[in-house]
This record gives C-alpha cells, structure tokens and sequence, in this order.
C-alpha cells in the first residue's frame, strides 16, 4: 500500500510566532508531500513495496538514494510534526529529565549541545537527542538521513530532533539558523518525547 501524508497533529498556524504558518503550510504540504509522492514512485514495482517504513529506514543504504533521501525525508518529518506541538516548550520532568542530567550535567548544558549539533551540520540535515545502548546521546545526520538507519555514523532510538534545512525556517528566520533553533524550545512537545524516551528504555 502506498504511503500517504500524515495531517498535522495541530493547525498550521499553532505553532504561532515560533514557527510561522506559510512556512507549515510550505514544509508539510509541499516539501513532505513530496518526500511521500517520490518515496512512493521509487518504490512501485520493486520487491520492497509492501515494506513498511520502518522496514524501509532499516536498510535505507542498500536501497538507493531515492529510497533513503524519501523514506528518510518521510520518516523524519512524520517525527518532527509530532515533536512540535502548541503551549508546549519549557523544561522535561520526571525520568527523561533526569536521564538528561546524567548525560548532560544540566538541561542548560543538554540545550547548549543540541544547538550546537544543529548549527554545526554544514547544509541541510537533523539534530537528534538518541536513546543509545540505554543511555542520551546527541547526534546529527546529513540530508534526510537519521539515527535507525543502518548507514548512519551514530545509530540509536531517536526521541527528539529538529530540522535544520532551510525550507524549515527560512522564510521567517532567512539564514538565521541560530534564532530558529531558539524558538524551538519554545514549541517542543516534551511529553511526546518523554513517552519516546521511556519506551526506548524499556
Ligand atoms: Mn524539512
């Protein structure tokens, strides 16, 4: 069955002022539907049809680059949208924020690191906060590419991360990358990413 374009968990403009609505309307509707409608071509007619995405992403490097680049592109944003949400942001509580104390030494230093993991990938790709081998880990991957893959540099459960091309907030923030993942903090959804973490852990 072919893939189709998840709705939004909220309204394009929910995330309001922190991510604007024409760039949702823009990165959901334009950007990830395409991800969807080239995953969908790339893999029509090929023995790896009926495989799910999770499937797809385990073995995105012995697929091929239209394969990884979409299943990934697909896999990711499904992720972010469901990161993101309104009246969110602020600070974890309970077992996740306490795993991030012990591998960061403080959430201030967790934000310092994972902004830097995002200003740091040169051109486009993620920032990922990973459960690995049962412990937090900070990693980026480059274009579409993320931590499940088999061919990624540090492989793990991803339970956050954020996009850093710049279809995600250049129409906003320009080349301010910086101020862009600022404003993340702002809209993320830590109970989703608390439910992420602790069922990576079990
Ligand atoms: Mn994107």
């Amino acid at each position: 069955m072919a893939f189709t374009l998840p709705a939004l968990p909220y309204a394009l403009n929910a995330l309001e002022p922190h991510i604007d609505e024409l760039t949702m309307q823009i990165h959901h509707g334009k950007h990830h539907q395409a991800y969807v409608d080239n995953l969908n071509k790339a893999l029509a007619g090929t023995p790896n049809e009926g495989k799910t995405l999770e499937e797809i992403v385990a073995i995105a490097g012995t697929l091929g680059a239209p394969v990884r680049n979409n299943g990934g592109g697909h896999w990711n944003h499904s992720f972010f949208w469901e990161t993101m949400a309104p009246n969110a942001g602020g600070i974890p509580s309970g077992t996740l924020a306490d795993a991030i104390t012990t591998a960061f030494g403080s959430f201030d230093t967790f934000k310092e690191k994972f902004a830097a993991a995002g200003l740091g990938r040169f051109g486009s790709g993620w920032a990922w906060l990973i459960v690995k081998d049962g412990k937090l880990e900070i990693a980026s991957t480059p274009n579409q590419d993320n931590p499940l893959m088999d061919i990624a540099e540090v492989k793990g459960h991803p339970i956050l991360g954020v996009d850093v091309w710049e279809h995600a907030y250049y129409l906003k923030y320009q080349n301010k990358r910086p101020d862009y993942l600022a404003a993340f903090w702002h809209v993320i959804n830590w109970k989703k990413v608390t439910e992420r973490f602790d069922a990576a852990s079990k």
